[in-house]
């Protein structure tokens, strides 16, 4: 599987020829696919011939496909999501200052308030810096140290799971590729690139060819934005053979999300979307939406699991408004829920995947990996973390959202949470009667500030590089470099990866994590003059996870 999938993302490496032979001439290439073969003889790359091997090193270098070069950006005709403040949290090292005074960018301008915060501004015509060469490499899991890693030379071989009886690869993409429409309405976060390179005719062929490269089996998309989606990116994606799901917000703001999966590996069950707007609702006035979809793996033989589900989102940005993204969040939690669960009363697998405008360890993060959360005295500016200091201390009210919204505490529909109460009643009478005990069942105490879902998540990603430390970036711009984008999902009971919890036993099955595309960190992508750039066409990196779903 994983040969056959690395021989796929090959073919589209040939265009890349010029690139070959450098990386050749430099012997990197070779060096490196001699390290993958030592430690990875099940990948047979001694059988491939040359041009196979280079997806492995993913150097992005895609080449400038525009014709047209100009773009016009238009002032703001709409308002940004509401009155959302312009900062974002802003992590400013002293590495980063050495990267704006670089010699590379004497021709640069910078603004005077900005000169030593935030990056240099692209005057048309200065001397180029090197084209955005994003260098990210994959990391396979190591069974012996339970870690991530780049394959290195020393290192096991037990990735294969030769003696699996059942099992199905599958990989799955998280990419917010930035609505055209966004980019101009936010366009001060930009001033950093050239024009030219902000232009959808440039960004779109760059994009696409990202995610032709990847060549994942399932895509969820965020900010996709409608218009493109119907004239170009549906189209172009059902070429590569996917079929494509769409949600596009509610509101004024044309933009979506979308899950797309290669019918030759899935077929669509269920798709189902989630609004998360409510008129009769003041706290629910955001035009955010999700989707949620119920997808049959294609095994070759008798499948082990019916379903997984595969949900996607891209929560509210506005770093005050905690209160918000945790509704949203309970409502998506709510439709994953009644998707996902089974008639043996288990959950199918879960990916989650989405942009959640919270960062790491934040409470939003926390409250989704854990499935709880206990918000007493929480300032609804510190729910997402995106603000070290967020201005006014306004705190959640409890409950945070009315109950009108038929929502529990335990982010189910009300309706479902009684029919599993129900459930879960019968259930526990029995087991009474038949151990003839004293009947004490011990309810953990369940205070009214305490929240809940259903799920224990794990992120493919651990948010900060093994070697040095530092926090891995997600999306890029002049006001801000964080972590926003995950993958979530549904570790099998074996597979607690990088320290990460193992699911509780509700589902039915889970997913082993086998491999991830490398992030990088804020200096790497300022080194290539930041997001978007030349070659990288959105203010996010792409996420890419490999799974094996098991018997
Ligand atoms: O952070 V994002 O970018 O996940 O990449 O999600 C939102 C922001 C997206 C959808 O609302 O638009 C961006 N300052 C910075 N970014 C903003 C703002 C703002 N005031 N408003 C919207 N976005």
């Amino acid at each position: 599987m994983l040969s056959h999938h690395v021989q796929r993302l090959g073919r589209d490496w040939v265009s890349h020829w010029c690139l070959t032979q450098r990386l050749f001439r430099d012997g990197q290439a070779f060096q490196h696919m001699k390290q993958i073969e030592s430690c990875c003889p099940h990948l047979n790359l001694q059988d491939r011939p040359v041009r196979w091997r280079l997806p492995l090193l993913w150097n992005w270098h895609l080449p400038n496909l525009t014709q047209n070069s100009s773009i016009h950006l238009c002032p703001a005709m709409m308002k940004a999501e509401g009155d959302e403040p312009h900062l974002k949290r802003r992590r400013r090292s002293s590495r980063d200052q050495d990267i704006s005074h670089s010699p590379n960018e004497k021709l640069s301008t910078l603004s005077s308030n900005e000169a030593s915060s935030s990056p240099p501004q692209h005057e048309e015509g200065s001397a180029q810096k090197p084209r955005g060469v994003v260098k990210r490499l994959w990391e396979y899991y190591c069974e012996k140290s339970k870690k991530m890693k780049v394959l290195e030379e020393d290192q096991p071989i037990s990735q294969d799971h030769q003696d699996t009886p059942v099992k199905f690869d599958f990989t799955v993409l998280s990419y917010n590729i930035l609505s055209q429409d966004l980019l101009e309405d936010n366009s001060h976060l930009y001033k950093h690139c050239r024009q030219q390179i902000l232009a959808w005719d440039h960004r779109f062929p760059n994009i696409l060819a990202e995610i032709r490269q990847m060549d994942a089996d399932v895509l969820c998309l965020q900010e996709v934005q409608e218009d493109h989606y119907g004239t170009e990116i549906k189209p172009s994606l059902e070429v590569l053979g996917y079929h494509c799901e769409y949600k596009m917000r509610t509101g004024r703001k044309p933009d979506g999300c979308a899950i797309c999966f290669k019918t030759s590996k899935f077929r669509l069950l269920s798709s189902n979307p989630v609004e998360f707007f409510r008129c009769n609702i003041p706290l629910l006035d955001r035009d955010n939406v999700g989707l949620v979809l119920l997808l049959q793996p294609q095994f070759s033989c008798k499948a082990p699991t019916a379903a997984i589900c595969v949900a996607n989102t891209h929560l509210l940005y506005n770093p005050r408004r905690g209160d918000i993204k945790l509704t949203q969040l309970a409502m998506l939690l709510a439709e994953i829920t009644n998707v996902a669960k089974q008639e043996d009363g288990r959950f199918c697998p879960l990916v989650v995947c989405g942009d959640f405008n919270s960062v790491p360890h934040s409470p939003l993060y926390n409250f989704l990996k854990d499935g709880k959360l206990n918000y007493e005295g929480l300032a609804i500016g510190k729910v997402s973390g995106q603000e070290q200091s967020p201005r006014g201390n306004r705190i959640l009210t409890i409950p945070i959202w009315p109950q009108s919204l038929g929502i529990s505490q335990d982010c189910m529909y009300e309706e479902q949470e009684k029919q599993l109460e129900k459930e879960r009643e019968t259930q526990e009478t029995k087991e009474a009667s038949l151990e003839n005990s004293e009947g004490i069942i011990i309810v953990a105490k369940r205070l009214p500030t305490d929240l809940q879902h259903c799920f224990r998540l794990s992120s493919v990603y651990s948010h900060y590089l093994s070697d040095s430390g530092a926090p891995e970036i997600t999306t890029c711009h002049s006001r801000s470099a964080v972590t926003v984008d995950y993958i979530f999902y549904s570790a099998a009971k074996d597979n607690s990866r990088a320290a990460e919890p193992v699911s509780k036993d509700v589902f039915d099955g889970g997913l082993n994590l086998l491999g991830r595309l490398s992030l990088v960190t804020e200096q790497d992508l300022w080194a290539v003059n930041g997001l978007p750039n030349e070659a990288n066409s959105s203010d996010h990196l792409p996420l890419l996870a490999k799974f094996r779903l098991e018997e």
